[in-house]
């Protein structure tokens, strides 16, 4: 019988294994944990919003219901501020740096995240996750963090991961040597170690795109998606759920390639991409990278990209290392 591994005692045997570590990270990322069991039990009830009501609202009739990725947002918040260990948070949910409150320590860590990904798909049961990045912070401890804090590069990150809502919850964490996923038992309440030393595998036959998007691509990401729908170059699948959490977590597990390329269409202009550098693309793309993978904008690696705005955008390739690399031969015109 393999050894049941608990979320808790792994992060405790990883704190172990560095005498330096004061326990802050373990304690973070224990936080975190709670919060996703949090947000997991919510999502499980996501098709009842209307018909029972869930906390925040006013009354059982649906006078004011609270849309899923708002509850995300505020689980997350509720156990994050004032643990002592973040001097500050950034979330897909609020325009701003969210401050910790006066009232609490401020810690060394920051914590980004996108709550709720892949939230429009929420309405017909399809899987949506949370995606979360962990800097130290550089400015001088016990103050409030600052943007300096926020926008650092994905190269820098101490920890990242990922949970995905799906037919189970599942996290997805590494801090930076190698990556394990852990499903959440729903008879326990535990997240236990399922997945140890995810590898991505070096070529998949499984391509993730929208492909509703071909006409606004430019001329050689289409030229490359064009090549792997060729019989001659194999037998490719296509997989686009349309929740990156979702199609990534997919790619790292079955190997194969996702993109978000840059679109230019007149009415809806992502010349820089869709999806956010700092709280998607980067920590997905930390995984995906310390899985074995490539990760990158098609210009540079996705981790050595510093954000200049909390929300910026970036195009996104990342997958098995051979897919990635061929389309960025054809992206560069070197086929
Ligand atoms: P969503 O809009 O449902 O939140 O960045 C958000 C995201 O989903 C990603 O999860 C997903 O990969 C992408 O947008 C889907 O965008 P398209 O509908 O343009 O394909």
């Amino acid at each position: 019988m393999p050894k049941v591994i608990s979320v808790q005692r792994y992060l405790i045997g990883t704190q172990a294994a560095h005498p330096e570590a004061t326990g802050d990270l373990t304690g973070l990322l224990w936080d975190l944990t709670l919060a996703f069991k949090q947000i997991a039990a919510k999502v499980r009830k996501a098709g009842l919003l209307d018909v029972i009501g869930l906390a925040g609202e006013e009354n059982e009739s649906g006078d004011v219901v609270t849309k899923l990725d708002r509850i995300a947002q505020d689980h997350i918040f509720r156990m994050m501020d004032h643990g002592g260990h973040l001097c500050c948070m950034a979330s897909e949910e609020e325009p701003d740096i969210i401050p910790i409150p006066a009232r609490y320590p401020k810690g060394k860590y920051v914590l980004s995240y996108d709550p709720l990904d892949g939230s429009s798909n929420i309405d017909v049961n399809v899987s949506v996750g949370t995606i979360f990045a962990i800097h130290r912070r550089k400015t001088a401890e016990g103050t409030d963090g600052t943007a300096e804090d926020v926008l650092q590069a994905g190269h820098d990150m101490v920890a990242a991961g990922y949970v995905i809502y799906g037919s189970s919850t599942m996290l997805v964490l590494s801090m930076g040597n190698q990556v394990d996923g852990f499903t959440l038992d729903p008879e326990v309440g535990e997240f236990l170690l399922s997945h140890p030393h995810i590898r991505i595998p070096r070529r998949g036959n499984i391509y993730s795109v929208n492909e509703g998007n071909h006409a606004w691509w430019d001329d050689n990401t289409r030229r490359y998606v064009d090549f792997i729908k060729d019989p001659a170059s194999g037998s490719y699948k296509s997989r686009y759920i349309g929740s990156m959490i979702a199609d990534v977590h997919r790619t790292l597990l079955y190997g194969g390639v996702f993109l978000y390329p840059r679109t230019f269409k007149d009415d809806k202009v992502h010349g820089e991409g869709k999806l956010r550098l700092l709280y998607e693309a980067s920590p997905m793309g930390y995984i995906v990278e310390k899985a074995g993978g490539i990760a990158t904008t098609g210009d540079e690696s996705l981790l050595d990209l510093e954000p200049t705005d909390l929300h910026q955008r970036v195009p996104v390739a990342m997958g098995s290392p051979e897919n990635v690399n061929e389309y960025l031969d054809f992206l560069h015109g070197r086929r």
